[in-house]
């Protein structure tokens, strides 16, 4: 097969970021080279020199195109694979209406995700990590389920699967690792479970990638 020309997605199976852009690949039906970056073998493969290159952040996802351009942050990838993927679309036509569906991903992306990554959580007490996750997890979902009261449909933002449904999975599973109440955001958890059932989103879970580990299968 014409393996040459398909991106490459360096990814780590239960990275949430990378999960983003595993399902909105999927939903496109973009056939991709997955290549792990594990986050804490070897003091983190991410920190390594050829990676750092790629991402100087030292963060996964990165997507190598088939021209070897690296492109960094999984919602301007997302927003790359939109653009030049154009069908089936995560965005519709109306300004007003991207620009929503953006705020919602950036409700996770920028007000809730980055506070329990690793480098965060390396900074805190052992003991005290599991509550900082929780607690900021809830606060941010408090403030998404009064948005999505008004914004969903069927999905996120309306009866189509946009941006911010790419999002929400990943966060849902870090909210239940950390033990968040999600009865207390049934719209939330009903997405979620819609979302779920739906193959390019069960294809990117984390038990699904090359890189986990099988007692975690
Ligand atoms: N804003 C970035 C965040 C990426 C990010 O936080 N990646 C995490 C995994 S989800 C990571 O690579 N962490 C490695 C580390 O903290 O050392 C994006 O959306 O791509
Ligand atoms: C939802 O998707 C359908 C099919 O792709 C499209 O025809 C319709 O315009 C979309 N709705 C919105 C609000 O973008
Ligand atoms: C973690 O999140 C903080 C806050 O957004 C960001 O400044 C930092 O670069 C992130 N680091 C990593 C490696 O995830």
């Amino acid at each position: 097969m014409l393996l040459l020309f398909q991106p490459i997605l360096y990814s780590y199976f239960r990275s949430s970021c990378s999960w983003r852009v595993r399902i909105a690949l999927n939903i496109k039906g973009i056939e991709y080279e997955y290549k792990a970056v594990h986050l804490l073998n070897n003091g983190g493969e991410q920190r390594s020199e050829d990676y750092s290159s790629k991402n100087p952040m030292q963060q996964v996802p990165s997507l190598e195109t088939s021209n070897g351009d690296v492109l960094t942050q999984s919602l301007p990838i997302m927003e790359y694979l939109e653009e030049q993927y154009p069908s089936p679309s995560l965005l519709p036509k109306d300004s007003i209406q991207r620009a929503q569906i953006r705020a919602l991903a950036e409700m996770i992306n920028s007000g809730i995700q980055p506070l329990q990554n690793l480098t965060v959580l390396q900074y805190l007490k052992e003991d005290q990590k599991a509550e900082w996750s929780k607690h900021w997890i809830h606060n941010g979902f408090v403030a998404l389920e009064k948005t999505l009261e008004k914004t969903s449909g069927k999905y996120c933002f309306g009866d189509n699967i946009t941006l911010v449904d790419c999002c929400l999975p990943p966060q849902v599973f870090n909210a239940n690792r950390f033990k968040v109440d999600m009865a207390e955001f049934p719209v939330i958890s009903r997405i979620n479970e819609d979302l779920g059932k739906i193959e390019a989103f069960k294809l990117a879970q984390p038990s699904q990638q090359p890189d986990c580990p099988s007692d975690l299968k």
